[in-house]
C-alpha cells in the first residue's frame, strides 16, 4: 500500500528502465527544429538500451534564456510554447509514441491567458499526457543587476507553480520536480506523503554562483547531497538531469545521475554533453524504506512541525 493510503495497481515486479538523457549546451541561435533533433537522437539512444521513460532537462528546448535581460517581447515569446506538442515539438512525440518510450520534458510554457511557467510535461508510453509540472521554487532575481557576469532572471519569467502531485504511471508512483526545487527537502517530503517512488528532476545549474563564489567548488556535492538525501529520507528513486557545458560562455553542471532509495548514485554522467545514462528501477526498493524506518504514518510528528507552514513568508 502506498504512504498515502492508495494501494498500488500494475503488474509485479514492478521494474522500469530509466535513462537519464542529459545534453549539452544549446546555443541562443539554435532552432526548435535542430534541438529537437537532438532530443530524438538521445530518445532512440536510450530506446536501443532499454529504456521505458527517457528524462530530458529543464528548459530543454532553447539555450537558457533567464541568463539575459530581455525586453523585446517577439523574443522572449520566442522561448516560450504555446502548444506542447506544437509544429516543432511533434515529431519527438510521434517517434516516442512510435517506440512505447515515454518521456519527461522540460519546457517554458505560455497560457492562453498569459501566464508564463518553468513546466515540465510527462508523457505515458503510449503518448498519453501524464501531468505539466510547473516549477515551485523560482530562484534569482526580476530585475536586471549589471554588477552580475550573466543574469538568473527566471523570477521575471516565470511565476510559481501550484504544487506538488504524484501520479500513476509507469507501474508505479511518479512526482515530478524543476532545478531549485532538488535543493528544497520540502518539495521531497511533500511526493513522499504521496507515496511517491520516483521522481524526476531536470536542471540547469550555472556553477559560479554570483552571490557567494565561494560555492561554486561545491556545486556538484550539494547536487548529489540533496538528491540523495531527498531519496532516502523519502524511501523513493531520484532521476536528476542536467543541460551542462558551456552554454552561451556560462559553464552549467553536468554530473546526471540516478539514484537510488538508499540514497546511492547507481548511474551517473562521464561527460558535460549529450548522454544517454541507464538504470534499472526497482520500485519495489522503495518499500525497504518506507515501511521501516521512514514509516511515515508510525514514526512522523507532524504537530511538532508547524512552524513549517504556520510560520508567515518573511517579507
Ligand atoms: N535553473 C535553476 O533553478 N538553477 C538554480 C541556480 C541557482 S539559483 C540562482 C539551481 O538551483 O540550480
Amino acid at each position: 500500500m502506498s504512504a498515502s493510503g492508495r494501494w498500488l495497481s500494475g503488474t509485479f515486479p514492478r521494474e522500469v528502465v530509466v535513462a537519464a538523457a542529459q545534453m549539452g549546451p544549446v546555443a541562443r541561435g539554435d532552432t526548435r527544429a535542430e534541438v529537437v533533433e537532438r532530443l530524438i537522437t538521445l530518445l532512440r539512444t536510450a530506446h536501443d538500451r532499454g529504456a521505458e521513460l527517457v528524462v530530458f532537462p529543464e528548459l530543454a528546448l532553447t539555450t537558457f534564456f533567464p541568463r539575459w535581460a530581455i525586453d523585446d517581447v517577439v523574443e522572449l515569446d520566442g522561448y516560450f510554447e504555446t502548444h506542447l506538442p506544437g509544429p516543432a515539438t511533434q515529431p519527438l512525440f510521434d517517434e516516442a509514441k512510435r517506440l512505447g518510450v515515454g518521456f519527461q520534458l522540460g519546457y517554458a510554457e505560455i497560457t492562453p491567458d498569459g501566464h508564463r511557467y518553468n513546466t515540465a510535461i510527462l508523457v505515458e508510453r503510449d503518448g498519453t499526457v501524464v501531468s505539466r509540472y510547473r516549477k515551485v521554487h523560482v530562484p534569482g532575481h526580476d530585475q536586471e543587476e549589471p554588477w552580475r557576469a550573466f543574469q538568473h532572471l527566471e523570477r521575471r519569467y516565470f511565476e510559481p507553480g501550484p504544487g506538488f502531485q504524484v501520479h500513476e504511471a509507469f507501474g508505479g508512483l511518479v512526482g515530478q520536480a524543476t532545478c531549485n526545487d532538488r535543493r528544497w527537502p520540502e518539495t521531497y517530503r511533500v511526493l513522499g506523503l504521496q507515496g511517491v517512488e520516483l521522481v524526476l528532476i531536470g536542471y540547469n545549474t550555472p556553477i559560479h554562483y554570483l552571490p557567494d563564489p565561494g560555492q561554486d567548488r561545491l556545486a556538484g556535492h550539494h547536487n548529489t547531497l540533496v538528491m540523495a538525501a531527498g531519496a532516502y529520507q523519502n524511501g523513493t528513486w531520484v532521476v536528476g538531469v542536467a543541460k551542462g557545458g558551456v552554454e552561451e560562455g556560462v559553464w552549467s553542471l553536468a554530473e546526471s545521475q540516478i539514484i537510488s532509495p538508499g540514497g546511492e548514485v547507481v548511474a551517473r554522467a562521464i561527460t558535460e554533453g549529450d548522454e544517454v545514462v541507464i538504470a534499472l528501477v526497482d520500485l519495489d526498493r522503495c518499500w525497504d524504506y518506507k515501511r521501516t524506518v521512514f514509516n511515515f504514518a508510525q514514526y512522523r510528528l507532524p504537530d511538532r512541525y508547524r512552524m513549517i507552514t504556520e510560520e508567515p513568508k518573511p517579507d
